[in-house]
């Protein structure tokens, strides 16, 4: 299957999507979202893929939600389509999709950065929320997930003078978890994919879903959470693996079972 807007590459049992509209700094329109629901669905669906790795251009990540495109929508239009309301499914996927970050992540780029499970930067990468310029505010996500990931004081100072932070800034604040050469975002954002496919893909999965639960609810409830797909763990053939490779100093052989 080839894609207008995306790139698809599969190393192992890693797959890695590159967006691909280099005339507009990989903007976010309506084709965008539609081949990455239908590109992450069978992904999530191909049992040989354990990790996705999301990434944009050296110049771009992506500049935000294509501004041509969103122009001249009125109220009503936005309103009663739930404009945006599809990338939330980008947040739902269950497998492990880290953001390999260069250059700009702007708006809807910095929110698709977000609802990744991590972010790889460079040295180069500029995070931003700058809606407020265009007369609006974040709309896939931006006010929540960087609130939560940056704190209120950040979050605010960035959504409401529009400026853009470094990756620096980004990376002390929270909101990226490595920052890396320009040369090796890849081979850096591939072999953290590599790795988190090599183990257990229940634990993985369950992993993720409960950090992200933490984003959602109270401590008690999170914590609650935790421990019932802890438990859950321990009917898995991967535990006994897991735990028993340990004693006997040796490499796990996970079957995903
Ligand atoms: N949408 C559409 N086209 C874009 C976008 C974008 N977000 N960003 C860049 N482009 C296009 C430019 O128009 C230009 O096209 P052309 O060559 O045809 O003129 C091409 O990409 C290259 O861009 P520049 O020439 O501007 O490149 P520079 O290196 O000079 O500047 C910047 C790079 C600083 C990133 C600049 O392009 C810029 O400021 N882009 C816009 C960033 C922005 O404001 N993003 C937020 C968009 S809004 C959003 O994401 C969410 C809105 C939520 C609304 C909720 C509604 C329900």
């Amino acid at each position: 299957m080839t894609y207008e807007t995306l790139l698809l590459e599969t190393r192992g049992r890693v797959a890695i999507i590159t967006l691909n509209r280099p005339q507009a700094l990989n903007a976010l329109n309506s084709t965008v979202l539609i081949e990455m629901r239908q590109l992450l669905g069978e992904l999530q669906a191909d049992a040989g893929i354990g990790a996705v790795v999301l990434t944009g251009s050296e110049k771009a990540f992506a500049a935000g939600a294509d501004i041509k495109e969103m122009q001249s929508l009125e109220f009503v239009d936005v309103f009663l389509g739930d404009f945006f309301c599809g990338w939330e499914e980008i947040a739902g996927f269950r497998k492990p999709l880290i953001a390999a970050v260069s250059g700009f992540a702007l708006g809807g780029g910095c929110e698709l950065a977000m609802m990744c499970d991590f972010i790889i930067a460079t040295k180069t990468a500029k995070f931003g929320q700058p809606e407020i310029t265009l007369g609006v505010i974040p709309g896939m996500g931006g006010t929540q997930r960087l609130t939560r990931a940056v704190g209120k004081a950040k979050a605010m100072d960035l959504c409401l003078t529009g400026r853009m932070m470094d990756a620096q800034e980004a990376e002390s604040a929270g909101l990226v978890a490595r920052i890396v050469d320009q040369e090796r975002l890849l081979e850096e954002a591939v072999a953290a994919a590599e790795k988190i496919a090599g183990f257990s893909q229940a634990a993985v999965m369950m992993a993720k879903e409960s950090v992200n639960r933490a984003f959602e609810q109270t401590l008690s409830e999170g914590l609650r959470f935790e421990r019932r797909l802890f438990h859950s763990l321990f009917a898995t053939e991967d535990q006994k693996e897991g735990m028993a490779a340990f004693i006997d100093k040796r490499k796990p052989a996970f079957k995903n079972r």
